[in-house]
């Protein structure tokens, strides 16, 4: 069924719904679903949390929000797509899964385009979050906050990854991307895209020797437990949003389209404190579990290796020439 089709169904199924209840008020009164995929305590839990509370708040009860974490509600290219046909109303998505669905979207996925999160704020902050925002709007997500995810490094059960060649014959565990398994070929790793839930006993059983990950993701998942070499490559820093499905907030008000944007802008300040703080501890956690960890201050052997996958992509997309231009040109 083509997209619109679907949507123009569930839309009828709603307001069917709304019909029976017959309650005014109750049924005025829109309860959205929210979905996220980190555990308890993790920042973004707790930031898309108070974002539910700040709704609710800031609109008096019109408007409320029931967040689903752990991923319960299934794995983030799914979630994606019920966001955007509205089966679900919110999701705290990751730009790596979304980038094949919105080209503007994919250009954060390019290996190195970032200098630090400082580059990455920037630019989101500027004109290329705005073109961004504007390519995932012509597939029906909203963006309303961005929360941060830091850098990603490599981690694996086999040894300490000090340059490019380390990485050849490993096979390593990607978000869904062909960016990110166009990364690990480039370094001659054989790419593994794989649900993020699935990781840990990928690992644990060698289906896969390694993956990527933050600090944080790399503690709360136990991926340290069994992938204990973490070496600091930091070749990906992909921002995410907190989207709402572009339907459900069109049809808002003015009034109540800016209350959700600033309920999750203030979720967005809370999640990017909570977050720092979480990179040192998850840091020290898995240090202290004994995790073998490994800095690599020159990084420019990986970002040559990793060239290719810039000049393929825009080669396929001459369009988003600019926009990379426009990042690399953030200061
Ligand atoms: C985490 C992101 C999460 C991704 C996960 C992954 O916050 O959205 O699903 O990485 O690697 O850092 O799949």
């Amino acid at each position: 069924m083509k997209l619109s089709s679907l949507r123009k169904l569930l839309v009828s199924t709603v307001v069917a719904t709304t019909m029976v209840a017959g309650m005014s008020v109750a049924a005025q009164a829109a309860e959205w679903r929210g979905w996220n995929i980190h555990k308890d305590g993790y920042p973004n839990t707790i930031a898309m949390d108070k974002f539910a509370e700040l709704l609710a708040e800031k609109t008096g009860g019109k408007i409320t929000l029931k967040m689903f974490h752990s991923g319960v509600l299934g794995n983030q290219p799914d979630a994606i797509e019920q966001v955007r046909i509205g089966g679900l109303a919110i999701g705290n998505f990751n730009l790596g899964p979304i980038g094949p669905m919105a080209a503007e979207a994919n250009v954060v996925s390019l290996p190195f385009i970032f200098k630090d999160m400082g580059h990455m704020h920037r630019a989101l902050d500027g004109a290329a979050g705005d073109q961004i925002s504007a390519g995932m709007a012509k597939i029906g997500l909203i963006a309303l906050a961005w929360y941060d995810s830091g850098a990603r490094s490599f981690y694996n059960s086999k040894k300490p990854i000090m340059k490019p060649e380390d990485v050849k014959g490993m096979k390593v565990r990607v978000m869904n991307n062909d960016l990110y398994s166009g990364m690990i070929s480039a370094l001659g790793g054989n790419p593994s895209p794989m649900a993020f839930s699935e990781v840990y006993q990928s690992l644990k059983t060698g289906v896969v020797d390694g993956a990527e990950n933050n600090w944080p993701s790399y503690e709360s998942t136990g991926h340290f437990e069994v992938a204990g070499y973490y070496s600091l490559s930091q070749h990906l820093i992909i921002p995410e949003c907190v989207c709402v499905n572009a339907d459900t907030y069109n049809a808002l008000s003015a009034d109540d389209q800016k209350l959700v944007k600033e309920a999750a802008r203030e979720s967005a300040v809370l999640q990017r404190e909570l977050w720092e703080k979480r990179a040192i501890a998850s840091r020290e956690k898995v240090m202290a579990g004994g995790v073998k960890f490994n800095d690599i201050p020159d990084k420019s052997a990986f970002m040559e290796a990793m060239k290719p996958v810039h000049e393929k992509y825009l080669e396929a997309n001459p369009a988003l020439k600019p926009l990379v231009a426009l990042i690399q040109n953030t200061k």
